[in-house]
């Protein structure tokens, strides 16, 4: 073992201070055993507040940049490793989503800066913005790396129709300039995240490293007919935009299975009918269809098998279909090796066979860094594989574990580097 491994591995995290931050974090919008704590909403403000006291507290220059990111900029000369994760949450998500992440962040830059062999490195670290897609999936980082445009921005909505523009004026950010990180300061980008599925947990399997990232694709399908009375119109009559609805996802899920790639997904969570009556044959309808894959080309096969699907149903059901793109789309990435080998040999180091490589169904920032600057992402498991949900949770001893894990692979980055 060399001088360096040995600075390392004495590097020991404040497992104490670690819980309690993110046990302070869930407070922001805590409801439930969950948090309710969406982009730009009051808590999801305080609580970006609160980082960016304790980013300073920490010893960095930290900023809330005009579009809600939380920036804790090292004083350290030399290139730097930024790490973090998201600080927003899903409208009704888990404490951990995200919030983990951004903590593990914090954690590693104190006990850097507490410890002699270390505190020359130089760690930023940042709570992304809007990574839950509320307006645009991963919005800080996407506004970090310039790959945001001003169209964008001025026409994001979210689901109630609130428009970006509108937010950021009630959170007090208009007037807040935008952020741009300086991409060439960076040996990398370094996301904790729970793994938020159930494979680490199914294979007794304590710490992940993440090989790639899944893409992402969402459509809007728009349904029009004609609304009318339940009882006194006739079926042959009728241009009913709700059957078509069902019709069409009943073919979507027949279709889609038929052409799935081993990882493919698809979900259609989001259905709105007008006017949402019993009596009332609805003249409207919008189904949300979102799929993921970790190829591009099987993303483009869905899409193009939406519209053919659309295309045969037009000819028949007497209502009109369209469909319009309902999100920017997030391509597949991969992950960096040579920023992930500093992954494995840690958590080889502290947990020995006790870790494994898998990849990521869920999308994250980093698979938007991982266009900018070699990007690793580190998974604990989540109990039971369960996220999106109030009753997302990890045992207190993986949550340290992580931190630990991450603590030591972010020195031996720059020990190799
Ligand atoms: O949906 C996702 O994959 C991420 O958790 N926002
Ligand atoms: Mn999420
Ligand atoms: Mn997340």
């Amino acid at each position: 073992m060399n001088a360096q491994n040995g600075h390392h591995n004495m590097l020991r995290i404040n497992a104490d201070r670690l819980l309690a931050d993110l046990d302070r974090l869930r407070c922001f919008g805590a409801q439930s055993t969950g948090v309710v704590r969406p982009a730009f909403s009051d808590a999801d403000m305080q609580a970006r507040y609160w980082l960016r006291e304790q980013f300073e507290q920490a010893g960095l220059r930290s900023l809330i940049d005009g579009l809600g990111n939380v920036l804790g900029f090292s004083r350290n000369p030399g290139k730097a490793i930024l790490m973090g994760s998201h600080a927003d949450s899903q409208s009704t998500g888990g404490w951990l989503d995200g919030a983990m992440g951004v903590i593990y962040a914090l954690e590693v830059a104190r006990c850097l800066s507490e410890s002699a062999a270390h505190r020359h490195l130089a760690v930023d670290i940042v709570a992304f913005q809007d990574e839950e897609s509320r307006f645009v999936g991963c919005l800080g980082s996407r506004s970090l790396t310039g790959s945001l445009d001003h169209p964008t921005v001025q026409n994001a909505v979210d689901k109630d129709g609130v428009r970006l523009v509108d937010a950021l004026n009630h959170a007090g950010l208009s007037g807040t300039p935008r952020e741009q990180l300086d991409l060439g300061r960076y040996l990398g980008f370094l996301e904790a995240h729970i793994e938020q599925g159930p494979t680490l947990e199914a294979h007794a399997m304590r710490i992940g490293v993440v090989t790639d990232i899944v893409g992402v694709r969402g459509l809007k399908v728009v349904f029009k007919g004609q609304q009318n009375h339940a009882g006194t119109t006739m079926m042959a009559w009728r241009r009913d935009a709700s059957t078509s609805l069902y019709e069409f996802a009943y073919r979507i899920n027949q279709c889609f299975a038929a052409h799935a790639a081993p990882r493919s997904v698809w979900t259609m969570g989001r259905v709105k009918l007008i006017p949402n009556a019993s009596s009332i044959i609805p003249g409207y309808a919008e189904l949300d269809l979102q799929f993921r894959d970790a190829d591009e080309a099987q993303l483009e096969r869905f899409a193009s098998l939406a519209h053919e699907v659309r295309d045969l149903m037009t000819q028949s059901s007497g209502v009109d279909i369209e469909i319009v793109e309902a999100r920017a789309p997030i391509k597949p990435s991969r992950m960096s090796e040579a920023l992930y080998q500093h992954l494995e040999q840690s958590a080889q180091e502290h947990v020995p066979d006790a870790w494994m490589h898998l990849p990521s169904g869920a999308f994250h920032d980093a698979g938007i860094m991982a266009a900018f600057m070699p990007s690793a992402m580190l998974f604990i498991p989540s109990i039971k594989g369960i996220s999106h949900d109030f009753a997302e949770d990890s045992h207190r001893d993986d949550l340290v574990l992580g931190c630990q894990v991450m603590a030591s692979a972010v020195a031996s980055m720059f020990g190799r580097q």
